[in-house]
């Protein structure tokens, strides 16, 4: 065993080899000598359930200047390199086999050439440094829902925000499946003098679908580099193609009924659309906020968060619209801040309702204001792509009964918003299951921003808010989602959101806590209380129920201008997002089922002749009058 394993056990203290050896999974070690031989780091030290084992790593991301110490007890920063600061799209890409083709809208590379171009990057990258093994689980451990990933890693900052957002799961490893388990190995490569990746022009995450392995090297950025986070959810829609369930880009949150129910949401929406805020709306109970596995159990839709934690944005976060996340964000415990502005141990981040500072430290250095980059494009204070990593459990409208529920929650509806200037209304429902997967998830695109690299406010395209994600064609991914519920007792019902609908004049409709309106209706949707009515995307909310509950929850009068403005339906925008649809769906390699192409037809049918008989915008009054018996059905 030991000379098999050689290189690993020489380079782990007695401690980490003694848990090695206790792990009895000769997968694990094989994977591991083979990674270690390669990334050559110095040390490894395995981080087992013994809380000892993460103290040391937290303090060792601080020794080795990964992280800083800030004011607040517990709290640190950590500062991603300049050109480090989001997601990569371009350099992630799937390894496909000859003759695989997973479609036009995702990114591959050959495997062969794919793995020995990334292998080549991790040669030799750990050199100089300590390297950190992690036992992980996705999910809550020892559930139905459970999966279970080993991450390498020579950056303790990874490792520390890898064990705020996920459960230990050490133990559990040792009775895992035998389908395996994800495996991740992340190497920053060469630091600069600020500790920053100094070769992010080499920038790759390679996900190889075949041995289960992502491979991530010259990154710190957490969503390229956290194992369990982004790159785990990609092998894990493959997984959840081949078992017959979901796994998700999507909130859980439960929501009350005014008469006092509560009930489970999941929801998905492009990064920065509004997800996180959804979820920590006042009054409603966070369960998760971005990864959902979502399975079929005794005739229900169940799903669990697969996180214990949020790696939130933190941008326009204050404390007069976001008191729960601003208490933890300003109270003692562990908290990492990411690319903010510090002054004198202080965090500072956009729109945090604070006296923007003139200089400080921020992820370009030292700065100060009018600094610019190279391209001699100002550097703003904070990068808007900033962000926090907490537990779920500091906050205070976490229902962590839920979070921990092995069985999960029962999930009563869906939801999916994208940000939207022109075409959807405010909130909407779809007419049963598969229009809501076709015409709502399927059909969800939205304006870009900060959170990937590349222009802002493009129109993209982004199923299910998954696009990023996918690792099978979008016409299987679409028909796995149709598949899903057949059969069960109870199918949970479809919304559309759109919080970023705006006027001619470019001004928005809605206000920032409306969504508090929009939950508490599609909550009474869920129960049967409120009626709506048909319309040719979907139903809508009456007038009176939207008055009563703007009144209730925001104490805010709703006029009937407000609703007409809101509610309106662009009719012409509708059409062209669905032909828009048709285009991207209808190509062969999307290998999209003939039932959802069938539903996009149908659609666009009823709206080309409700542009015919009522124009390009009608109005909600007019809708409800005459689109059922008169006009287009
Ligand atoms: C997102 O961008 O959707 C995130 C952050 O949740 S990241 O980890 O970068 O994916
Ligand atoms: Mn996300």
């Amino acid at each position: 065993m030991v000379e098999r394993y050689e290189n690993l056990f020489r380079l782990c203290d007695e401690r980490s080899r003694k848990a090695l050896e206790n792990l009895g999974r000769e997968d694990v070690l094989t994977f591991l000598e083979e990674y270690v031989s390669l990334c050559q780091p110095d040390s490894v030290f395995v981080r087992t359930d013994d809380p000892e084992t993460i103290e040391y790593i937290r303090r060792r991301a601080i020794e080795l200047g990964e992280e800083k110490p800030l004011k607040i007890e517990g709290h640190t920063v950590h500062f991603d390199g300049i050109k480090d600061q989001a997601r990569d799209k371009e350099n992630t890409r799937f390894l496909v086999e000859e003759g695989e083709d997973l479609g036009v809208s995702l990114n591959t590379i050959d495997r062969k050439q794919g793995l020995a171009e990334v292998k080549d990057l991790l040669k030799g990258a750990m050199k100089g440094k300590e390297a950190y093994v992690l036992f992980m689980g996705l999910g809550p451990v020892d559930s139905p829902f459970s999966l279970y990933a080993v991450q390498l890693t020579d950056s303790a900052y990874v490792a520390h925000s890898e064990d705020i957002l996920y459960r230990p799961a050490y133990e559990a490893f040792k009775k895992a499946r035998p389908e395996g388990f994800f495996r991740f190995v992340h190497s920053a490569g060469e630091l600069d003098e600020r500790n920053n990746s100094k070769n992010v022009d080499r920038r790759r995450i390679y996900i190889d679908l075949k041995d289960e392995i992502v491979y991530s090297v010259n990154t710190q950025y957490a969503g390229n580099t956290v194992g369990l986070k982004k790159l785990a959810l990609r092998l894990a829609i493959r997984r959840a193609d081949r078992e017959g369930w979901l796994a998700e880009h999507m909130f859980l949150m439960g929501v009350h009924t005014r008469e006092g129910d509560k009930v489970y949401f999941t929801g998905a929406f492009p990064s920065a659309c509004g997800k996180t805020s959804t979820c920590m709306v006042e009054g409603e109970n966070i369960v998760g906020d971005d990864i959902s596995y979502l399975r079929r159990l005794n005739g229900r839709v169940r799903a669990v968060n697969v996180e214990r934690g949020i790696f939130g944005i933190i941008r326009d976060v204050n404390p007069k619209d976001d008191p729960l996340i601003w208490k933890v964000l300003t109270s003692p415990g562990e908290v990492i801040f990411s690319n903010v502005l510090v002054v004198d141990g202080i965090p500072y981040w956009q729109g945090d309702g604070r006296e923007i500072p003139k200089r400080g430290e921020n992820f370009s250095g030292e700065w100060y204001k009018g600094k610019k980059d190279e391209d001699g494009k100002e550097i703003p204070y904070a990068h808007p792509n900033a962000r926090y990593t907490i537990r779920l459990s500091s906050l205070e409208n976490c229902d962590c009964r839920a979070l921990e529920a092995r069985e999960g929650v029962e999930v009563s509806a869906v939801i999916y918003g994208g940000r939207d200037s022109d075409t959807w209304v405010p909130v909407f429902q779809s007419f049963d299951w598969v229009h809501g997967v076709v015409t709502i998830g399927a059909a969800l695109e939205s304006e870009t921003t900060a959170a990937t690299l590349g222009a802002v406010g493009v129109r993209k395209f982004n199923p299910m808010a998954n696009l990023d994600f996918l690792s099978i064609p979008i016409g299987r991914y679409v028909e796995n989602h149709i598949k899903f519920v057949e059969g069960l007792k109870k199918v949970p019902i479809i919304f559309g959101v759109n919080y970023f609908q705006r006027d001619e004049n470019g001004k928005f409709l809605t206000g920032m806590h409306d969504k508090r309106v929009w939950l508490k209706w599609m909550a009474g949707r869920v129960k049967g209380y409120f009626s709506a009515f048909a319309t040719p995307i979907g139903y809508f909310p009456y007038y009176e129920d939207l008055k009563v509950l703007f009144a209730e929850v925001l104490g805010k009068e709703y006029t009937k201008k407000d609703y007409e403005a809101q509610f309106s339906l662009r009719v012409k925008n509708n059409l062209d997002k669905i032909n828009r649809m048709l285009e991207i769906y209808s190509d062969p390699s999307a290998k999209t089922p003939e039932v959802a192409l069938e539903v996009f037809r149908r659609q666009k049918a009823i709206l080309e002749k409700m542009l015919s008989c009522q124009g390009e915008v009608v109005s909600p009054f007019v809708l409800m009058e005459k689109f059922a018996p008169n006009c287009c059905k």
